[in-house]
């Protein structure tokens, strides 16, 4: 039988961006067709395929808890911040390595860290959540009572409001997708819907917010709208099917759906229903928006619309002109993601990336589109559209709005320049 001729990928926007149907689509696969970076050999070099050692002798024996394997130690969080590091080490942050993940879920070990004054070794047992203030019934929960309640399971972000805040610098700062970006996280939380202890709690008809403390020894306290509680917020007990970590929260975190990362307080030890907010140090002094004008926004709690290309990026070599998939991630703290325009040329023109399910409100969804690189430069920019309309704006357009005073909701466009020797930098476009 006669073999069809490789049918020619349809471009769908400038600098090789091809049209993720008609790559797809193809009968006889892509890689055959389009000669991706397989090692090519006849038949009788394949028959002397060596038998390596490992396949000789007897392999290793079990382990209690699994770790990567020794190859990979490259991939890790990274680069510990500890700004006070001269009087305490701990407080600070460490971000998760974007470039090297795939799918939406990071695993735990790898997830995002950012502690106010270190992660208290809190022992699971001595440990108390109180419910109280404008209550009828105050509470007080131990870990073993709470996790007698119903549970949940929902798979979410978490981002502090202070990522990507390197993009309101005047000139474009050295990065990666991880130092730029990787104060970003998404996980599959489990834990008790907050609605469902506030009910049994009895909310007073006066409360309209909360307080919620950690028992860490920055004591962090965020105060929340009821609304907000009674709609998605959890008291997450487990994260990706295991117990939170400690750096994470154990023995228990508020999770608050899409907002601030500074909001979803860890080591959770109390929370008390308000009639106004508590205007806590970290919702005043900070995580508040310094405007153009020297005034200062304050409450701007979701996480407005927002994408990051995570491969090719920053760090990740490109060997040789070819087929690359452009892969990354897109989230937005308003809702779901509808939409994610990929563009190869600096953003004069953009094609849509293909969006790999399961796409979840206020989780990461992950998106690809296939491109041909032809050796040039290349300008590699994503866009993300949410279901409230919303488009990611352009870091000029932010810019132009906010002025560059504030320090936190960065969530403009980034752009990763590609030179004709495949090296990979971050750069305005
Ligand atoms: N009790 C307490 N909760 C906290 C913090 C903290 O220092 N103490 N840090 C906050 C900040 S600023 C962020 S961005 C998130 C980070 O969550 P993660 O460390 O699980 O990624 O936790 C928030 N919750
Ligand atoms: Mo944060």
């Amino acid at each position: 039988m006669a073999k069809k001729p490789p049918q020619e990928l349809t471009l769908a926007a400038g600098n090789g961006l091809v049209d993720r149907r008609s790559f797809l689509g193809r009968a006889g696969g892509v890689a055959s067709a389009l000669g991706l970076a397989t090692l090519g050999m006849s038949s009788a070099q394949a028959e002397q395929l060596k038998v390596q050692d490992w396949t000789k002798t007897p392999g290793l024996g079990f382990t209690p808890y699994g770790q990567p394997s020794k190859y990979e130690n490259g991939v890790a969080r990274g680069p510990i911040i500890e700004p006070n590091a001269m009087y305490k080490t701990g407080p600070g942050s460490i971000r998760s390595p974007l470039q090297f993940l795939e799918g939406m879920i990071t695993p735990n070990g790898l997830h995002f860290e950012r502690s106010h004054n270190g992660i208290p070794d809190i022992n699971p047992d001595e440990h108390r959540l109180l419910i109280h203030g404008l209550v009828k019934r105050p509470q007080v929960f131990t870990l073993e009572a709470l996790s007698r309640y119903p549970m949940t399971s929902r798979i979410s972000f978490v981002e502090c409001a202070g990522n990507s805040g390197a993009l309101y610098a005047k000139t474009a700062a050295e990065g990666t997708a991880q130092t730029l970006h990787g104060l970003l996280s998404c996980a599959e939380w489990t834990g008790v819907s907050l609605a469902l202890i506030l009910d049994e709690a009895g909310i007073h008809p006066k409360a309209k917010w909360l307080l919620a403390e950690g028992a860490d020894p920055a004591s962090m306290s965020r105060s929340v709208p009821l609304a907000k509680a009674l709609d998605d917020v959890m008291i997450a007990l487990y994260q990706n099917g295991e117990r939170i970590r400690p750096s994470n929260g154990y023995p228990m975190r508020l999770l608050v759906p899409g907002f601030q990362g500074n909001m979803n307080v860890k080591w959770l030890h109390r929370i008390k229903l308000t009639e106004g907010p508590t205007m806590t140090r970290d919702e005043t002094s900070r995580y508040s928006l310094l405007l153009k004008d020297g005034k200062v926004a304050q409450f701007k709690f979701p996480l407005d619309a927002k994408s990051v290309i995570t491969r090719p990026s920053p760090g990740l070599t490109m060997k040789a002109p070819g087929l690359y998939e452009i892969s990354g991630l897109a989230w937005s703290g308003n809702g779901t993601i509808t939409r994610v325009d990929v563009s190869a040329d600096g953003g004069k023109t953009f094609a849509p990336a293909a969006l790999s399910g399961p796409v979840l409100p206020k989780a990461v969804t992950r998106f690809r589109i296939p491109w041909k690189w032809d050796g040039g430069p290349a300008m590699l920019q994503a866009r993300a559209v949410d279901d409230t309309g919303y488009v990611q704006p352009t870091r000029d357009a932010l810019v132009a709005e906010r002025g560059l005073n504030p320090a936190y909701h960065n969530n403009a466009i980034t752009n990763w320049s590609i030179a004709a020797d495949g090296v990979i930098k971050h750069a305005y476009a």
